[in-house]
């Protein structure tokens, strides 16, 4: 169980073997500056898909020596996608990272049915959240993805995140599914939903976890909110987890957290054959790295 983004990147570091990076349309400063600290400390050994000659005087700038990056020219972001989306679907890669492209574009290439990398799972975004004042490490799904998954897709939602906070060590990770409110209210919908999510868990259709809703964010992340509103469960104030009704609600949480509380974030698409390394284009360097870190423990964890 890691408490910070930083102990990730510390653990990601004493990997017993590289994980083997593909990024598509690696023609940005960010992303390479990243993929070189990555490399430099053992984590990934990597492929840069795309424009090479853009690739070549900015990998310069950043100090990253090509002659361990082989580079794969691709001009088209699209294309790019693809082709290293494909080196991870022909074995040749472990994860895949989004670089200058489009989310939605990678993620067509992840779904592609031919050349993608689909398991007949639903594909989700997990967030893993480091907070200045909160104590450890906690992570959120999905903000990112999915827009408006109905209850099917967030049980898959739920195991995604769990698995993934499997391979990362955590035992039996707490889910709180989040609503407004911490009973159910019938017009409600996400309270609904949020309390059939935690009755499947409570009859073991939803495994290696503790699943409890509806909880309100406060008495999701607060034990002392839990206790004044009379709340008993394992998950209020020590949620792992927190699963979001839907985009809206989980994008600006996600944001409000990253700008309002300057917290530290990492990003990952979990479902794929492969973690998906996602951050968004203007995410910076730190953040980057950090979510390569969580990706290759999370590729390495899955095997
Ligand atoms: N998991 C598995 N399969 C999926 C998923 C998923 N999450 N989403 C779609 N599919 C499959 C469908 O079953 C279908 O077979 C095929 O993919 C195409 O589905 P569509 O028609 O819904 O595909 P698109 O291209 O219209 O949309 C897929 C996106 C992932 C691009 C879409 O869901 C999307 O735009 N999500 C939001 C991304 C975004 O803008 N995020 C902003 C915050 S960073």
């Amino acid at each position: 169980m890691f408490r910070s983004l930083e102990e990730v990147v510390a653990a990601a570091r004493t990997l017993p073997r590289r994980q083997r990076l593909a990024v598509a349309a690696a023609q940005d400063l960010d992303v390479l500056a990243a993929v070189r600290d990555a490399v430099e400390w053992g984590i990934v050994s990597a492929v840069l898909v795309g424009d090479k000659e853009k690739i070549i005087p900015l990998a310069a700038q950043v100090d990253l020596d090509l002659e361990h990056c082989p580079v794969i020219p691709e001009t088209d972001p699209i294309l790019a996608a693809g082709r290293a989306v494909a080196l991870v679907a022909e074995g040749e890669a472990d994860l895949v990272m989004k670089g200058k492209v489009g989310t939605a574009d990678i993620l067509r290439a992840v779904l592609d049915k031919d050349k993608g990398l689909r398991t007949g799972r639903l594909l989700s975004h997990i967030a893993a959240l480091d907070i200045e004042g909160y104590e450890g490490l906690f992570f959120m799904t999905d903000g990112a993805m999915n827009i408006a998954p109905d209850l099917g897709q967030k049980v898959q939602i739920v195991e995604n995140a769990v698995d993934a906070l499997h391979a990362l060590g955590w035992k039996q990770p707490k889910v709180a599914a989040l609503a407004a409110v911490e009973l159910v209210n019938p017009n409600m919908p996400a309270a609904v939903e949020a309390a059939l999510l935690a009755k499947m868990a409570d009859r073991g259709q939803i495994r290696g976890a503790l699943v409890d809703g509806p909880l309100a964010l406060d008495n999701a992340v607060s034990a002392h909110s839990a206790e004044v509103k009379g709340i008993e469960s394992p998950v209020a104030g020590a949620a792992d987890i927190l699963m979001v009704p839907d985009i809206e609600a989980g994008n600006v949480l996600y944001k409000a957290i990253v700008y309002f509380a300057r917290a530290k974030v990492a990003g990952v698409i979990a479902g794929a054959k492969a973690p998906v390394v996602l951050t968004s284009r203007s995410d910076s360097h730190q953040v980057k790295l950090d979510s390569i870190a969580l990706s290759a423990l999370i590729a390495a964890g899955r095997k």
